[in-house]
């Protein structure tokens, strides 16, 4: 948009006393920003509007992305980079006295996801946005976004994370669009109409937060529900202390525990409630512009993102059934038509079942829809496909109902996120369905948001492609690969190596203020950050990190390739495992950063609470990208396309993403080590991995693995002994022993190889340059063509808006 400095400092001053009555210059930084943040989108507000009219004038398909999570990250930069004045924002603050970072850095991020699955949906807003697809979100708006992670003496505390403090400048509450979601109570059937007594109503509020698009392409909606009392229960004086208490419990937490009934229950009228509002809403618009719902297919696209908006697949069909009077028969192929799913596991533990009892007496109708859904099933497919394969794909089983087979049964379109991950869901953990309806099934490779990662958080490197290569990869990210021109420039290396320098600097001054660590930053940045889980194997880094403190102890005088190995992950708070594993790396980092045969060549740093914001400051400052997961169980992984993105050297099991990687760049610009898929399979198939007897026969691995419980270690008796017996007693579910020795040969490839700075960046570069196909963009481009079936609008062509201000 075009605004002109002094514009903008004097709008931002006039806003600032507007809220606050006070000087700009006076206010705190959070008061600062939440005035710069709610001035950014009073910038964008009137053609958010516009948009929205717009999309519905035109009739343009609109798609619906349902997701119980989102990471959206901070949200000023981003968006100032997107409407194109983040210059101008960041110039003008510097005038008026104010510290842009400090600013920056005042808002609280909003953690409302917890990993990749949030982080791609957020991904995925900004891609459709700045391509000009109508993509929305719809989600939940909880008080409390993941816990804020402290650890304490080497543990992980949890602590509330209050996101919402201070406000959010960027959403607006509508209340105009508030919906009822009915729960519990008795439903009957009058004929065919569904008579509903004594149910607990609840409120669900909209909040919308714009989603901008790269040079304002459009202004798209995240809008997530609030769960409030109904105003007329309030009026009347009807609703009781603990109908407020059970409302506000609906929105309060993400990921509530589930380890109980209750937790369970709260866990499924989330799912339920976020889910009706949104399609009540989506349906409710529709009506408004009488548009009959047997073409809502051909208007509008829901995905559901993971199975926990699946019950979007029945609760379309109720409002079909009992609100637009349709048949079955004619709701069910519209709702088939207008879902889709996306699967983002293959933990089997991960796949959400419900126990019957529960959902019957959560949402009665619901369940009626639901056992219909079921016997139609069955009644219909097993003359086709015999009784084996129908009983498996069924939705109710043995009084469960399982979530993806009505995600599957209910959508036109089910995809994996990676190559390998949705020829597993074919091939094994979705067998039936394919086998059944092998048309369904389909690959969408994840993607990342390039503006993000790099526009943003590594301005440097921005500004060294395109002094290279010209502008177009910014909306052309494929067209990175004309860096490869480049890979044996000199200059450009060493400026690529600089840049690199100076992040790792950023990144070591953020160490040291946190973690009171001062790290080498001549050392390899060795960086692994994602959730802590067994699969991902942050224990088979550990074992590594053992085994070079043993060669240095062993050979002070070697000459030995300083690293200092960086952590960020948390753990979910009752898994013990995960817990321990954090704790154990604490108190081995404690050792190995106090013990002189260490110092500056072997440093161990734990970043506490990881998340979205700090991703943007490590990624950039990452030589080494640790991909480490069992082949065939992470389902693609993004932390890998990021830092590969930022020029960090991928190293990696043949697993997710990995995979995608290793064919654009190939063996020769990553380290892949580790067991294949296929071998995994074969060692299960056979049960022929007995990590005991490898454990005894091999000195090096038994070594390193008694010191988690030998003393080597202090403070560790409990948690290295929790490690020690799922590597030895449990048999190494994982096979962080037998990927052991492939492991740390591949690390000392890259260790020698870091030595010859000249090849280390020319590998950095082609990574860089082989980037462009894991953009975000691309992603949402083959969802919009292949499964919504959506177009982007015409683009204009003089990218500005005009403001009133
Ligand atoms: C997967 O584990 C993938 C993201 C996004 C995660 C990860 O490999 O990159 O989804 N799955 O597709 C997940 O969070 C609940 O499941």
């Amino acid at each position: 948009m075009n605004i002109s400095k002094e514009q903008f400092k004097d709008d931002y001053q006039k806003a600032f006393t507007n809220m606050y009555a006070s000087t700009l210059e006076g206010g705190s930084s959070t008061q600062q920003y939440t005035a710069l943040g709610t001035l950014l989108r009073s910038y964008v507000a009137e053609y958010w509007r516009d948009e929205r009219e717009r999309y519905i004038k035109e009739g343009q398909k609109q798609v619906f992305y349902f997701s119980i999570e989102f990471l959206p990250g901070k949200f000023l930069e981003n968006n100032a980079n997107n409407m194109d004045i983040l210059d101008i924002v960041e110039e003008g603050c510097k005038e008026l006295g104010l510290d842009f970072d400090e600013i920056t850095a005042a808002e609280a991020e909003p953690a409302i996801g917890n990993g990749g699955l949030g982080r791609l949906a957020s991904c995925y807003m900004d891609a459709g946005a700045s391509l000009g697809y109508p993509l929305h979100g719809n989600g939940i708006r909880y008080r409390h976004g993941l816990f804020r992670q402290k650890i304490v003496d080497g543990y992980q505390a949890e602590l509330p994370d209050n996101w919402l403090r201070h406000r959010n400048a960027w959403e607006v509450r509508d209340h105009k669009s508030s919906v009822l979601v009915r729960f519990g109570g008795n439903v009957y059937l009058d004929g065919f109409h569904p008579v509903y007594e004594d149910t607990d109503d609840v409120v669900a509020v909209a909040y919308d937060i714009p989603m901008i698009g790269y040079h304002l392409s459009t202004v798209n909606t995240m809008r997530l529900w609030s769960a409030e009392v109904p105003p007329e229960e309030e009026e009347e004086g009807l609703a009781s202390k603990e109908k407020y208490e059970a409302v506000d419990e609906i929105t309060e937490f993400l990921y509530p525990d589930d380890s109980s009934y209750e937790g369970k229950l709260l866990r499924l009228k989330q799912e339920y409630f976020f889910v009706s509002a949104g399609i009540q809403t989506i349906m409710k618009s529709f009506k408004r512009y009488q548009i009959s719902p047997k073409d809502l297919s051909e208007k509008i696209a829901i995905h559901i993102n993971d199975t926990h908006p699946a019950l979007a697949i029945p609760e379309l069909m109720r409002i079909l059934l009992d609100e637009e009077k349709l048949t079955w028969d004619q709701a069910w192929e519209i709702t088939i038509n207008t879902c889709a799913y996306t699967n983002h596991t293959v933990l089997r533990e991960a796949m959400e079942t419900w126990r019957c009892d529960m959902v019957k007496k959560l949402i009665p109708r619901i369940y009626m829809i639901i056992e219909e859904i079921d016997r139609r099933y069955v009644e219909q497919n097993k003359p086709i496909y015999g009784d084996e394969l129908v009983q498996s794909t069924r939705p109710i089983q043995d009084d469960y109902l399982h979530m993806a087979h009505l995600a599957i049964i209910g959508s036109h379109s089910v995809n994996g996120v990676a190559g390998l991950h949705s020829k597993i869901l074919s091939e094994d953990v979705l067998r039936d369905f394919s086998e059944m309806t092998p048309h369904k099934f389909n690959n969408k490779t994840n993607g990342i948001s390039q503006r993000r990662y790099l526009h943003v958080a590594n301005p440097e490197l921005r500004e060294l492609i395109s002094e290279c290569i010209g502008e177009d990869w910014l909306t052309n990210p494929a067209s990175m690969k004309v860096l490869l021109a480049y890979q044996n420039d000199q200059s450009v290396l060493s400026k690529l190596a600089d840049i690199k320098h100076q992040n790792k600097e950023k990144l070591a001054q953020y160490i040291k203020e946190n973690n009171g660590i001062e790290v080498n930053t001549d050392a390899i940045f060795d960086v692994l950050i994602k959730r802590l889980h067994a699969y991902k194997r942050q224990h088979l880094q550990l074992l590594h990190i053992i085994h070079l403190y043993f060669y240095l102890k062993d050979n002070p005088q070697a000459d030995f390739q300083p690293r200092v190995f960086i952590f960020g992950a948390k753990a979910a708070p009752s898994y013990v495992f995960a817990k321990d594993v954090i704790k154990v790396i604490n108190e081995v980092a404690e050792t190995i950063n106090n013990d002189p045969d260490c110092k500056d060549k072997l440093q161990v740093v734990f970043i506490e609470n990881y998340g979205a914001a700090l991703a943007e400051l490590i990624i950039p400052a990452a030589e080494i990208s640790e991909q480490i997961s069992l082949a065939g169980k992470e389902a693609s992984g993004t932390g890998n396309m990021k830092m590969m993105l930022n020029g960090a050297l991928t190293m990696g099991t043949l697993d997710g993403a990995n995979v995608e990687i290793n064919s654009f760049v190939g063996d020769e610009n990553m380290f892949v080590f580790g067991l294949r898929k296929e071998e995994v399979d074969r060692y299960n198939e056979r049960a022929s991995y007995n990590s005991k007897d490898l454990y005894k026969s091999d000195a090096k691995i038994k070594r390193v693995v008694d010191s988690l419980v030998d003393g080597t270690f202090p403070r560790i008796q409990i948690e290295g002994q929790t490690i020690y017996d799922h590597l030895i007693t449990h048999n190494d579910e994982y096979y962080a022993l037998k990927d052991f020795h492939s492991f740390v040969e591949a690390q000392e490839k890259a260790a020698k190889l870091y030595k010859n700075k000249d090849e280390w960046n020319k590998k950095s570069l082609i990574n860089i340059a082989n980037s462009g196909p894991f953009s975000a963009d691309y992603a949402v481009q083959r969802y919009a063509s292949e499964i919504w079936i959506a177009q982007p609008k015409a683009m204009r062509t003089d990218k500005s808006i005009v403001t009133s201000h």
